[in-house]
């Protein structure tokens, strides 16, 4: 959790995957040639300022053929650029429509408010698993991510890794993406999907395949709850078990972020909160001031319980 790389260039208009490079590329050369034009257009201007027509001079005939001459080349010019761009936009478009290769991992991702519920797929059942709002993938890899939502339309978007793509209730869409460089990478909910659209964050972490590996193999294995922490799991089954799951536990709830490696996170609540054993307990006992209209209630519970439920939880690595 602590020694993971955030990506030092992480910022607007850069890219570290070819699902995203070739619009960054489009965005650069369109804002150059804008500026240009722009430039172009005030010089222009300015000159026309400058070289006032003088009364002396009154419009000729061949002054006005001249200045009809000025208008056809100067549509002519713009509409060749338009052109240009949109043809460039279209290579652009095809260039990230597909993966650079056959995707080695394929992910559903299904948006709820306001949190990412992410699950790992494969052929064979028994290592599947489900996280939440934190993604590892294998540098240098493509993959694809099925997008589905739970409640409302949101949007999932790695700016520096791909365009958005729209979850829709009862529609799956379809995303490809690939990080070459290794580093964590912010992405948020784009669409407006109600109070705390602007807290509903994800991480993608992208890692060396060895890495990645043990990421995933750690992640597929179940709690292993210690007798220690026996009363703090009582807890947890009598006040969380109805949303949350902890596998290996009778904890099975459905419809909240799954919590059986929930210390190998880096954040929690959707980018809200680092996760720190502080942070952990501020947002059970108050998840409603800290995040308010988030589907989790402020648990009331006494020092003693949020002593035993801390203790439980710090052993969900
Ligand atoms: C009514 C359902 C519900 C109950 C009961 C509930 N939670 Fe939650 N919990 C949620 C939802 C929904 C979220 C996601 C909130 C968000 O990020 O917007 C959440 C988020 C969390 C998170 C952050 C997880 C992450 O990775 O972001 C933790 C930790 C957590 N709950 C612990 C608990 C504990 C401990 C209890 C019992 C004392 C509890 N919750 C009870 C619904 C619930
Ligand atoms: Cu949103």
């Amino acid at each position: 959790m602590d020694d993971q790389k955030i990506a030092p260039l992480n910022y607007f208009l850069h890219s570290y995957g070819p699902a995203s490079m070739p619009t960054m590329y489009l965005g650069w050369v369109f804002v150059a040639v804008l500026v240009a034009i722009f430039l172009v257009v005030a010089l222009l201007l300015l000159w026309a300022v400058l070289h006032k027509r003088s009364a002396l001079y009154p419009p000729t005939i061949r002054r006005e053929a001249q200045g009809m001459q000025c208008i056809y080349i100067g549509t002519g010019i713009t509409t060749c650029i338009l052109f240009a761009m949109a043809i460039y936009m279209l290579v652009t478009l095809n260039a990230v429509a597909k993966p650079t290769g056959a995707p080695v991992l394929t992910l559903t991702v299904t948006g709820y408010d306001w949190w990412w519920k992410v699950e790992y797929e494969d052929d064979d059942p028994s290592r599947r698993f489900v996280t939440a709002n934190e993604i590892h993938i294998p540098v240098g890899r493509p993959l694809l991510i099925k997008l589905k939502s739970a409640d409302v339309i949101h949007a999932f978007w790695v700016p520096v890794l791909a365009g958005k793509t729209q979850t829709i209730p009862g529609l799956t869409n379809r995303q490809w993406l690939q990080a070459d460089v290794e580093g964590s990478y912010r992405g948020e909910c784009t669409q407006f999907c109600g109070v705390q659209h602007a807290h509903m964050g994800l991480e993608i972490v992208a890692q060396k395949e060895d890495e990645f590996r043990s990421w995933q193999d750690a992640q597929r294995k179940e709690a292993t709850i210690s007798i220690d922490v026996m009363a703090g799991q009582k807890i947890f089954l009598d006040q969380c078990a109805g949303c949350h799951t902890v596998r290996g536990t009778e904890a099975v709830g459905a419809h909240a972020p799954d919590l059986t490696h929930l210390q190998s996170r880096r954040l929690i609540a959707g980018g809200l909160l680092t996760n720190t054993p502080d942070h952990l307990t501020q947002w059970i006992t108050h998840a409603q001031q800290l995040k308010p209209g988030a589907r989790m209630p402020s648990m009331v519970l006494t020092a003693a319980e949020i002593g035993a439920l801390s203790a439980f939880l710090s052993t969900l690595n």
